[in-house]
């Protein structure tokens, strides 16, 4: 527990006109207590934004006062050439020559990863398209690579997504799959891939990558091996409230067995160039409502992260209010995924001071994090709030 003692919603609870039944689900929310999925889809549905927030923020606050974790990472896109076709995909390309598709070679990568050693990052996050060029072999060697010239960075790398492919490919059990990548290096999972679960709206949205199974079972995999993962969920598009619960379920359950987890990354839709662009994006309400029901439902996973190059750095202030603890990252221009699907940061980087200076406007403590969570420094808040005139 944080020295500074949260301040209970319950004036609030007082003062909202609610349904007895919504009232009942926030006092147990307030004491600590999980949520069904039945009462989530009810507060869901029918509680107001302010009872979401402050729920949240109290949640939160609970469990890290004002404190705001950042860490010093940068991406790592070997391609963006997919031999998937995921419907809200603004990034891959298939396999016909395209001026803005790439394929790194080795070489290439290592030069991207070793000219970021003496800068500061702690993390390297390796995540693109499924090419079946690039096998486990071909991993494992410049996972061996980065490891040599680089002994202390965290490796997060590839997906569910792209170790079911790889793993198959390679016909290796899962686990034996996993057991190469770490013994090669990789210290972590990150939690692309997720999507919704369940198959309802998989089967529209992404059919022929990893289902919601086989997700869960690298995850839980990869659990039981000693290598934490995140998880994620792809959220404002074709699914409903109930999928978002569903999905939320699942991974709060495989959290029960494993503690695996780390954080859980809502995932914005962006509309911008993908087959699903005649979707509108959610406004903002909807996105404030996301996060805190997720604070709200998934009481086992210790962190809430808003990943700013998707939703942007006003909106990821603002979630620190809605549940967020996390912010990811300082990233060095190093993504593409959201900037080709619409975001509005199409090179997305930001200096430490930066980062630090954005939470501290939004009234947080500023703290810099390893992968694994501890923390490495505290960054004191200016004595004054910013006022903007
Ligand atoms: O799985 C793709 C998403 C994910 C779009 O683990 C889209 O720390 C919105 O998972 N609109 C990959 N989302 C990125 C990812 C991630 C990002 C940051 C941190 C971590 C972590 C993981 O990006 C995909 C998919 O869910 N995505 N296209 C789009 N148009
Ligand atoms: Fe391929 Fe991933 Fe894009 Fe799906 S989301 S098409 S798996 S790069």
């Amino acid at each position: 527990m944080h020295q500074m003692e949260p301040v209970i919603p319950e004036q609030l609870l007082r003062q909202l006109t609610l349904s007895n039944a919504v009232r009942q689900i926030a006092y147990r929310v307030v004491e600590g207590r999980r949520l069904t999925i039945e009462e989530g889809l009810k507060l869901y549905n029918e509680a107001p934004l302010a009872l979401l927030g402050a729920l949240a923020n109290y949640l939160r606050q609970q469990r890290y006062g004002k404190k705001t974790f950042f860490n010093k990472n940068f991406h790592l896109e070997p391609t963006n050439r997919c031999v998937f076709d995921c419907k809200f995909c603004s990034y891959a390309r298939s396999f016909q020559p395209a001026d803005d598709a790439w394929e790194l070679s080795e070489e290439q990568m290592m030069q991207e990863v070793l000219r970021r050693k003496e800068q500061g990052f702690t993390e390297v996050h390796i995540v693109g398209g499924v090419h079946p060029k690039m096998s486990l072999v071909f991993f494992e060697q410049l996972i061996k690579k980065i490891r040599m010239h680089w002994p202390e960075v965290h490796i997060k790398a590839f997906t569910a997504v792209e170790l079911e492919y790889m793993f198959r490919k390679a016909r290796v059990s899962v686990k034996d799959g996993l057991r190469r990548l770490q013994a090669a290096g990789v210290n972590s999972l990150p939690g692309g891939g997720a999507e919704i679960f369940h198959p309802e709206i998989r089967m529209q949205i992404c059919a022929d990558k990893a289902d919601a199974e086989q997700w869960l079972t690298i995850h839980e995999t990869a659990h039981r091996l000693g290598m934490p993962s995140n998880c994620t969920m792809l959220y404002g598009h074709i699914e409903t409230y109930y999928h978002r619960l569903h999905h939320m379920e699942l991974l709060r359950q495989l959290q029960d067995r494993t503690g695996g987890f780390n954080c859980f990354i809502p995932l914005k839709f962006r509309n911008q160039n993908n087959e699903m662009s005649h979707l509108p994006e959610v406004p903002v309400t909807e996105d404030l409502r996301c996060y805190a029901m997720a604070r709200i439902f998934m009481d086992n996973i210790p962190h809430l992260k808003a990943y700013w190059p998707m939703i942007g750095r006003q909106k990821a202030q603002l979630l620190l209010s809605f549940g967020v603890d996390d912010l990811d990252g300082t990233i060095d221009d190093s993504t593409r995924i959201y900037s080709m699907a619409g975001a509005e940061e199409q090179h997305p980087a930001m200096t430490t001071e930066e980062l630090v200076s954005l939470i501290h406007d939004a009234g947080y403590v500023a703290v810099e994090r390893d992968s694994l969570y501890h923390e490495l420094k505290q960054y004191e808040a200016p004595k004054t709030p910013v006022a903007y005139a």
